[in-house]
């Protein structure tokens, strides 16, 4: 894509040296992925380069921005802020870096929690965040690589499945977006076999 140079310097000014590393691992990853699923790669790239562009924004600053933008606020995204750099993010990508593609903005407005019915992009996008080269901590993530390019599907569910565990684990307070993300990606594979 002709700009990608032009967004990736601007986003270097607004992201931190190892955000900005990852951002760069996801933006590759979710090329490699865009490739095997016959997928726009230009689009896939870009949404990889900006889908945590929000990240280092304060969270009083992303609930301002939520409130002056009409951008719902749940409860849970209110207790823990950090969830809103997704929506955030997406708003920046339109207004910062005039992205007007809206499956690039939903992609990036979902990474976080994902979502049930998920278009190509999301699931991309979605997965790349969770496996690109530089993640080390997740459990499992060798399976997970193979099973992106098998199905992507069962990729998504599995991500959520052990997100949750970890979530549940480490006390963090669930969205019920990303359960029933999980359940319907599992009552979906259950449908399907
Ligand atoms: O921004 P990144 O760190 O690259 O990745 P991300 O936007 O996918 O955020 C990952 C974190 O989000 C990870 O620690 C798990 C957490 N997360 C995902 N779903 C939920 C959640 N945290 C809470 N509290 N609730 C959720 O439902
Ligand atoms: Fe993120
Ligand atoms: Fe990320």
């Amino acid at each position: 894509m002709k700009n990608l140079e032009k967004y990736q310097k601007k986003l270097q000014n607004y992201i931190g040296k190892d955000r900005y590393q990852h951002t760069i691992g996801v933006m590759y990853t979710a090329a490699a992925l865009a490739m095997a699923y016959h997928y726009d790669v230009d689009k896939a790239m870009l949404a990889g380069l900006l889908h945590d562009c929000a990240k280092n924004i304060p969270h009083e600053k992303k609930l301002e921005l939520c409130k002056k933008n009409h951008i719902e606020v749940t409860d849970v995204e209110q207790a823990n802020p950090f969830l809103l750099h997704a929506k955030v993010g997406a708003l920046i990508a339109k207004k910062k870096y005039d992205v007007d593609d809206e499956e690039i903005l939903h992609a990036i407005a979902v990474h976080t929690t994902g979502a049930p019915e998920m278009g190509t992009l999301d699931m991309i996008l979605f997965i790349a965040d969770y496996i690109e080269p530089g993640r080390d901590k997740a459990l499992n993530l060798p399976a997970i690589r193979e099973m992106a390019f098998q199905n992507m599907e069962h990729a998504v569910e599995k991500i959520l499945y052990d997100t949750l565990n970890y979530l549940n684990q480490k006390s963090g307070r669930i969205d019920p977006i990303t359960e029933y993300t999980y359940e319907y990606y599992k009552n979906r594979r259950n449908l399907v076999v």
